[in-house]
């Protein structure tokens, strides 16, 4: 039996450029295979339940959906170059990063990406067409990629990323990589000289979307030397690596990026759990709940942003407390003490209802 893993992906995915930049830092064999376009809605749902990548098949033949699931699952099994920090404060503050990329980012990858069709679509088209139907007439390949960016395409309104909001998407974005491009000049990865969850999470919009689509690679990427040295530092082979930063401390050119984080993250969950209990009380018996729902608005740097609110985040948030409460209590009180110098204690204490995750959807724990 081989020892190698596959791995479905595609190069212009979003979630694959989080978990292949982890298969390589932990060194672990893997094979990866491109999706076609049957392999994406036919075989990878019939295995998984849902037609989405990225998808890693085991040697013994298991198949596993969801790059937290993954990560968790590899971490057990590969415990070598561990990506989970041992200290509370940096442990807590991993999983939020992880939050963050996976979800405060795709508006950004969505928007650069669709947003800026005349730069980026003879890239897309072209990085698509082979994989989706190797060696049919390249007619038919322009035809399965339209397709598919129809369908990725289809969640501008989803993740709220319309004309109304353009100009606050923007502006975010580039704060958010001026103060990565300020941190990463001086410190290798997100919590010192080691990555973590927290990093292999920004790898997705990073590098599936805004690294290598035409448009954001010039005008975001390219001015930023620190961060694009980070990127491709995130994709090298088991790379030489320190310790994460002593004393379980948060490097303080991350503090700035951190403490925005924590609020508009706060606000995000809020606002999330508010909807998901208005639905609750409406649809009361529910067994399977939608992807979207509503629509909730948050803080955003100086503004207030709206987007549909997704069960799914507040099962990401449930995983971050699960392991907050499993870690011993002076290491909860750690946690506490600093999100209270934050002022965004109340980040612990969300009454989520239990929740387990179902593809891309969350549903009630019965
Ligand atoms: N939270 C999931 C997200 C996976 C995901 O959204 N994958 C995208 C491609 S990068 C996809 O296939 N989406 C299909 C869809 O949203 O319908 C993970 O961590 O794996």
């Amino acid at each position: 039996m081989s020892e190698a893993l596959t791995l479905y992906a595609w190069e212009v995915s979003y979630f694959g450029g989080k978990l292949r930049s982890y298969l390589r830092h932990k060194g672990i064999p893997y094979t990866e295979v491109r999706p076609t376009i049957f392999d994406y809605y036919f075989k990878l749902k019939r295995r998984t339940g849902v037609a989405a990548i990225p998808v890693v098949v085991l040697p013994e033949g298991a198949w596993l959906q969801d790059t937290s699931e993954i990560i968790d699952f590899l971490e057990h099994r590969y415990p070598q170059r561990a990506v989970i920090p041992a200290t509370p404060v940096q442990r807590f503050s991993a999983y939020l990063l992880e939050m963050w990329g996976d979800e405060f980012w795709i508006p950004t990858g969505l928007h650069t990406r669709w947003c800026h069709m005349e730069e980026n679509y003879a890239f897309l088209e072209q990085d698509m067409a082979e994989n989706l139907l190797p060696g049919w007439p390249r007619w038919l390949q322009d035809k399965a990629s339209a397709k598919v960016a129809q369908h990725m395409a289809d969640f501008l309104t989803s993740t709220g990323v319309v004309p109304e909001q353009f100009e606050l998407l923007h502006r975010w974005t580039v704060q958010q990589l001026d103060w990565l491009d300020a941190h990463f000049a001086t410190s290798p990865y997100l919590l010192g000289d080691r990555p973590s969850l927290g990093d292999f999470g920004l790898m997705g919009p990073l590098y599936g979307h805004l690294s290598r689509d035409p448009w954001p690679a010039q005008h975001l990427i390219k001015p930023r030397p620190h961060l694009k040295a980070w990127i491709e530092r995130m994709n090298e082979r088991g790379r030489d690596m320190g310790e994460y930063q002593p004393g379980d401390t948060i490097p303080d050119t991350l503090l700035p990026l951190l403490s925005r984080l924590l609020t508009d993250m706060l606000s995000y969950l809020e606002g999330n759990l508010e909807q998901l209990r208005q639905f609750m009380l409406v649809h009361p018996g529910a067994d399977s709940w939608p992807r979207f729902i509503g629509s909730t608005e948050f803080s955003m740097l100086d503004g207030r942003y709206s987007r549909p609110a997704m069960p799914y985040v507040l099962w990401m948030y449930q995983r971050m407390m699960a392991v907050f409460r499993a870690s011993a209590d002076d290491e909860r009180d750690a946690v506490r003490q600093w999100l209270r110098e934050q002022a965004v204690e109340r980040l612990l204490d969300l009454d989520v209802p239990k929740l387990k995750r179902k593809g891309l959807c969350a549903v009630l724990d019965r």
